[in-house]
C-alpha cells in the first residue's frame, strides 16, 4: 500500500506538465499572410497577422530593400497590381475622408496605420505591432472580406503626422493578405 504513495505523486506531477505542454501548443497561430513583392514581381518578404483576443498582431520581415525606415499600412482592397504602382491597393483601411493618417495625429489614425520597418545596412528588417483598430473578420470592415486587403511597404519612412501619407513617398512593396492554409 505505501509503496504506491510516491509512484501516485509521480503520475500526478506528469499529468501536470502535460497539461501545460498543450496549452503552449495550442497557442494561436497566423490566420493570414501576404507575400511582399516590389512592382516588378521580386519577392521582399513575408507579413504574418495572427488574431488574438482583443486585436491582431500583425509581424512583417524584410530582405533586399534600402537601409532606413519605411511607413508600413494596411490598404483597403487585395490586389497588389505594380502595373499601377500599387495604386490598385486602395486608399488605407479606416481612411473614409474623415479621418486624418497618422498614429500620431490629433485627428487620426487611420485603422491601417502601423509603425515603420526599419531596414537595416544589410537590407533586412523586422516589425512587429498589435493593434485593436482592425479584424481578420469576413465582414465589410474585417481585411479577409470579399474585397479582401493588402500589406504596404512605403519607399520613406512615416512620421506618423503629415497628410495624406505621412511622409511616406511611394507604395514601394505590396502584399495581399490571404487566408493561412
Ligand atoms: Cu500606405
Amino acid at each position: 500500500m505505501i509503496r504506491t504513495f510516491p509512484a501516485l505523486a509521480a503520475a500526478a506531477t506528469l499529468a501536470a506538465g502535460a497539461a501545460m505542454a498543450e496549452s503552449h501548443a495550442s497557442a494561436p497561430q497566423p490566420a493570414a499572410t501576404a507575400q511582399m513583392k516590389l512592382a516588378d514581381g521580386t519577392s521582399v518578404g513575408t507579413a504574418t497577422i495572427t488574431p488574438g483576443t482583443d486585436g491582431v498582431l500583425v509581424h512583417l520581415e524584410v530582405e533586399g530593400l534600402e537601409p532606413g525606415p519605411k511607413g508600413v499600412h494596411l490598404h483597403q482592397i487585395g490586389e497588389c497590381d505594380g502595373g499601377t504602382d500599387f495604386k490598385s491597393a486602395g486608399p488605407h483601411i479606416g481612411d473614409d475622408g474623415n479621418t486624418a493618417h497618422g498614429l500620431l495625429h490629433p485627428d487620426g489614425p487611420h485603422a491601417g496605420d502601423l509603425p515603420n520597418v526599419f531596414v537595416g545596412e544589410d537590407g533586412s528588417g523586422q516589425m512587429e505591432a498589435f493593434t485593436s483598430a482592425v479584424s481578420l473578420s469576413d465582414t465589410p470592415d474585417g481585411m479577409l472580406d470579399s474585397d479582401g486587403a493588402s500589406v504596404m511597404i512605403h519607399a520613406e519612412g512615416d512620421d506618423h503626422f503629415t497628410q495624406p501619407g505621412g511622409t511616406t513617398g511611394a507604395r514601394l512593396a505590396c502584399g495581399v493578405l490571404e487566408p493561412a492554409s
